[in-house]
């Protein structure tokens, strides 16, 4: 019996399917590493360029927000890191992570209509399809962002865990249609070099109307489980630094940072 060969990413192909830019200047791609995001931080402390992205079939150590952990299982999915150097003042450094929410919904967008959660979940029909996680690191002129995306593509039912099927879906699920994730991977990474390059240019504005329209979030009353205590409110915006914006019960505004985020009532509600 003929030996199928697994579907690999690899880095010419990428490249073919790239418009010529920034992105991409540098890519690596591996069967297996602990974590992608780790190993574009090794990469961006030994200098990559700007525009670095490395790929990986598998994960063994797949990182999520506040120490989870994102199910990677080979061959499937996507697991991305891009290497961004942002010159923008620190404290706007976290504007990132909502770029990435919004170039992430798009590229998901283009294969099946999608929503985000705040920060920059990828929802398509009220389940996670993408999860994004910025780390960054390093000092002055050596300061660097890594962009970590995960994007479930061709995983079935069964290729997540038992508590993970509820919740987690994937563009195979969501369409019925196997995604070519060279081409996928080559559209995300286009969506994140024009973001970027509008960051650049005009600022946050554009990139937090861009996050509204694609959040359906403003209105909603949400609970927030965040890591100092959990809070509720309806959700006014997004402020400079990302944090998402609530006016509490007692009319006073309150600012989250990190969290997670559940729309009491489900989407719509807070506006009916
Ligand atoms: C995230 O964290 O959503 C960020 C995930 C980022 C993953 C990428 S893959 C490439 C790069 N390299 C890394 O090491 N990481 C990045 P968070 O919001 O904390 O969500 C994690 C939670 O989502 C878990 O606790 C699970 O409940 C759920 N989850 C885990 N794996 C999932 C998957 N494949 N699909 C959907 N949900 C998942």
């Amino acid at each position: 019996m003929a030996c199928e060969e697994p579907d690999r990413i690899l880095p010419a192909a990428l490249r073919g399917c790239l418009e010529a830019g920034w992105i991409g200047a540098r890519i690596e791609c591996a069967d297996e590493v602990d974590s992608t995001n780790a190993w574009a931080a090794e990469l961006a402390r030994a200098g990559a360029p700007e525009g670095t992205v490395v790929i990986a079939e598998a994960q063994r150590r797949g990182r999520g927000r506040l120490g989870r952990s994102w199910v990677s299982p080979p061959h499937l999915n996507l697991y991305l890191s891009v290497v961004l150097r942002p010159t923008v003042p620190e404290p706007l450094v976290p504007q990132v992570s909502l770029l990435a929410g919004v170039a992430t919904c798009d590229a998901v967008g283009e294969w099946h209509p999608a929503t985000i959660k705040w920060p920059n979940d990828v929802l398509i029909g009220g389940r996670k399809v993408a999860g994004v996680l910025p780390e960054m690191a390093g000092e002055g002129a050596g300061r660097f962002v890594v962009l970590g995306i995960g994007v479930n593509l061709n995983a079935a039912a069964d290729d997540f865990p038992a508590e993970l099927r509820d919740t987690a879906v994937s563009l195979w699920l969501a369409t019925g249609q196997r995604v070519d994730r060279t081409r996928f991977a080559a559209r995300l990474l286009a969506r994140i070099e024009a973001w970027c390059d509008t960051w650049r240019r005009e600022g946050f504005a554009p990139i937090a109307a861009a996050w509204h329209e694609r959040s359906g979030m403003i209105g909603e009353r949400i609970h927030v489980q965040a890591p100092d205590g959990a809070v509720e409110g309806v959700v006014l915006g997004l402020a400079d630094d990302g944090a998402l914006r609530l006016q509490l019960a007692s009319g006073l505004e309150h600012q989250v940072v990190a969290g997670d985020v559940t729309v009491i009532g489900g989407y719509g509600a807070g506006r009916r």
